[in-house]
């Protein structure tokens, strides 16, 4: 399967990759769904979203909180980093992530969308206004906003809320542009994310898929590679420059 997957890449000249919380398993992030999700007894759609803050907002700065001491801990590993020299192989290429940890960023990615906005990022839920990045929130005493007073809150999308158009609308060009599109730790269950890897199908990409489990693209991918992300890209990246360097 690699070699038949590398044959193809080699050949492509535009590339998307959609990551999800499995790219960052393997530096020792939970993931959403996966039993070891996080935060056991709560499921991100239930904290993840505005009703949950307006109900509670010490409870989901304190899960934010955690989350965000977490991922300060935790380095990029050799999935994230083999996508950054996935980047070098192509005329073009763009890295899509539902991703909020910043590994990509970290591990030296450049052309990154990040979907779902980053946990290290704080703004005013009431008007949306930027406010001190990385300061640590103390969920009993949470600050307000200069401009209005509204509550701060971290800078991510919480289900229900909308994507920032510019960032959805450019991951949609880009996969309808494509002629490979990769589907790296995702489960493909949240949208508008997960309609990007059938968009660049239906527009005549090779879809591949390396996820640890099937999942609703698995039926429709080209590839479907049931491996962890950190062994199998850099042997696929591996593969790809050695093919490069005979061109
Ligand atoms: C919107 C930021 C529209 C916050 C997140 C019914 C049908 C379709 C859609 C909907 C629906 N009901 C509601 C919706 C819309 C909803 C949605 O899609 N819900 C789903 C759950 C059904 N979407 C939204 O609300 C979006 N907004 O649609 O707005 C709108 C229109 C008009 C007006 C207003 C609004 C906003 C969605 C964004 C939510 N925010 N995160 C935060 O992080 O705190 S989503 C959250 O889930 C994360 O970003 C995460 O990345 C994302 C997706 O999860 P995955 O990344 O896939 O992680 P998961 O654990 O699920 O899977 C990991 C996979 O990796 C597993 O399969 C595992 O096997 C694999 N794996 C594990 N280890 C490895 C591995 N693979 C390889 N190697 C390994 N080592
Ligand atoms: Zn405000």
């Amino acid at each position: 399967m690699l070699s038949e997957i590398v044959d193809i890449m080699s050949n492509c000249r535009h590339c998307v990759v959609l990551t999800g919380a499995g790219i960052s398993a393997e530096s020792g992030v939970p993931t959403f769904r996966g039993q070891d999700g996080l935060w056991g007894k709560f499921r991100a759609e239930e904290l993840a979203t505005m009703e949950a803050f307006v109900a509670n907002p010490t409870l989901v700065w304190e899960w934010y909180n955690w989350r965000r001491e977490l991922m300060g801990k935790v380095e990029p590993n050799p999935g994230h980093y083999a996508i950054t020299q996935l980047e070098k192989l192509f005329d073009r290429f763009t890295l899509v992530t539902q991703n909020v940890d910043g590994l990509h960023r970290l591990a030296g990615s450049e052309r990154i969308l990040e979907l779902h906005g980053s946990i290290y990022r704080n703004k005013c839920a009431s008007c949306n206004q930027p406010f001190a990045d990385d300061l640590h929130i103390d969920p009993d005493s949470i600050p307000s906003c200069a401009s209005c007073g509204g509550r701060i809150r971290p800078d991510v999308v919480w289900f229900g809320e909308m994507l920032d158009p510019e960032i959805i609308r450019t991951a949609f060009e880009e996969s309808e542009r494509c002629d490979i599109f990769l589907s790296i730790g995702t489960s493909a269950l949240v949208h508008p994310a997960a309609s990007l890897p059938a968009m660049a199908k239906r527009r005549g990409a090779t879809l591949v898929e390396i996820n640890l489990e099937q999942t609703p693209l698995s039926h429709v991918v080209d590839y479907f590679v049931g491996e962890k992300s950190g062994e199998f890209m850099p042997r696929l990246v591996e593969q790809l420059q050695g093919r490069e360097a005979s061109k």
